[in-house]
């Protein structure tokens, strides 16, 4: 007798669970199919799981392919499952090509591939349906957040966009997704909402047209370089009822949420001032995002997660930025340092894509400093410090993958749920990063 085994958390059950289930059962005369627990999909890093283990359990049941139901409860359990239970074959998705090979050891492992369109005419099924993303440009930053979206239930990318219909295609031949486009319209068509990565200055017409398209809209940073723009689109999103968020990813991971916690807390006492730093050096090429003349430089690139504590922790009123941009040979600045003045605070804000600096965010209060070393936008650990070394403290919580899986998350929380606030990054703080993208473009110019 040939023995199958194959796992997954099988959430909000859907068409590509049924399918996977069914391939698993034909490759073999017995299945085993381990239902992962919810403190194990916790640990790694799934978010938003909706059933309960029973319920996903039960569903796995009632599709009938299933010979035995296990629990995964731990990330070792795999080598042990496959020796306890005799199995010839291991079967996933091919979302997780590569992956497993470590079971290459003990049996057989087959990745099948995944299916592209969720959509099922199963009634049961079709309940559940998955909010279909689209993912708008198809470069690095669309290639690591397609990675984390598998980590987040209730949403599937099923397409992509790009003006070069032959890049879309590679795009969604490597991904595995279900369709590419050129067409604008035709991607809004078979969308939910989209995922939107192109270049910068594009963004606001991408957002725009989604939106007037009854489309829900996750934007990455800066998501406009106009305050009227991010004031025009955040008004079509409420009228529309539509979900609009801004892409800084630091803003919904875990341990930077806790860091403004620790901060506001009290904890260092009154916060005069904060200095974020960001780096990230490029070699100088014309033809590179970074380099482009209008919109690119290390300002408009990095800036965003600057600012973000900043507007987090004093507010957005403040005084019109100060500059000091530095450009080298460069049409863009390749070193910017920005000062904000509050009523009783002062912030900075360190961007470098031509000078290297350390990477940290300081918060300095009355009582003690808040430290994060470099890289702080992706807070896994953070100090809080006093004038007594003895007191200092440490916090850590986790920033798994590339981290865009907690901002995906709660994109689709706030599809599900229109009465909830986007608190992790208000309307009001992302325009008020618009406004400064706008000043500093302006005072770059006048400069140049
Ligand atoms: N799957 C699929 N097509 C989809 C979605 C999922 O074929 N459109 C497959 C997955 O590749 C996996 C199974 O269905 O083989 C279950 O998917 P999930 O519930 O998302 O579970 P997953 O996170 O993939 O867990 O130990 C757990 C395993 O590592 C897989």
């Amino acid at each position: 007798m040939k023995k199958v085994i194959t796992y997954g958390t099988f959430d909000l059950f859907h068409e590509g669970h049924r399918r996977l289930l069914e391939r698993a059962k034909a490759l073999g005369d017995y299945l085993i199919v381990g239902v992962t627990t919810e403190q194990y999909d916790i640990q790694r890093g799934k978010m938003n799981v909706v059933d309960s283990l029973m319920r996903r359990i039960d569903n796995v049941r009632s599709c009938g392919y299933a010979d035995e139901i296990i629990v995964e409860d731990h990330p070792s359990q795999k080598i042990g499952d496959v020796q306890k239970y005799n199995i010839d074959i291991f079967v996933v998705g091919s979302d997780w090509r590569g992956t497993f090979d470590y079971l290459k050891e003990y049996c057989e492992v087959v990745y099948l591939e995944r299916t592209k369109d969720i959509s099922s005419t199963d009634l049961r099924i079709e309940r559940n349906r998955s909010i279909r993303l689209g993912i708008v440009g198809s470069g690095r930053i669309a290639e690591r957040t397609l990675s984390e979206v598998k980590f987040v239930s209730g949403i599937s990318a099923t397409s992509v966009f790009n003006p070069r219909l032959s890049s879309a295609k590679a795009f969604a031949d490597r991904f595995e997704l279900a369709r590419a486009f050129d067409k604008y319209e035709d991607f809004l068509d078979n969308v939910d909402g989209v995922y939107i990565a192109s270049p910068h200055e594009t963004h606001y017409e991408y957002a725009r047209l989604a939106l007037l398209a009854g489309k829900h809209v996750l934007c990455e940073k800066p998501m406009v370089l106009y305050e009227n723009e991010a004031r025009e689109l955040y008004e079509l999103a409420q009228q529309t009822g539509l979900v609009l968020m801004e892409a800084i990813k630091t803003a919904y991971a875990p341990s930077f949420l806790n860091l403004l916690a620790t901060a506001k807390s009290g904890r260092i006492g009154k916060i005069y001032d904060v200095e974020a730093t960001f780096t990230k050096l490029v070699p100088s090429d014309s033809k590179a995002r970074e380099y482009s003349p209008v919109v690119g430089g290390s300002f408009t690139e990095l800036a965003s997660y600057n600012l973000l504590p900043i507007v987090k922790l004093l507010g957005t009123k403040f005084n019109d930025p100060r500059f000091e941009i530095f450009k080298d040979n460069t049409e863009v600045d390749i070193y910017t340092k920005a000062y904000f003045r509050f009523e009783d605070a002062i912030a900075t804000v360190k961007t470098g894509i031509g000078v290297k600096s350390e990477g940290q965010l300081l918060v300095s209060g009355t009582r003690g400093y808040i430290q994060v070393k470099s890289p702080w936008w992706l807070t896994r650990t953070f100090e809080v410090c006093y004038e007594n070394p003895d007191d200092n403290e440490s916090f850590y919580a986790p920033f798994p993958g590339y981290g865009m899986r907690f901002e995906i998350a709660d994109f689709v929380r706030n599809i599900n749920e229109p009465a909830r606030r986007n608190y992790k990054l208000t309307v009001e703080e992302s325009i008020a990063m618009a406004r400064v993208m706008e000043k500093f473009l302006q005072v770059r110019k006048g400069k140049s």
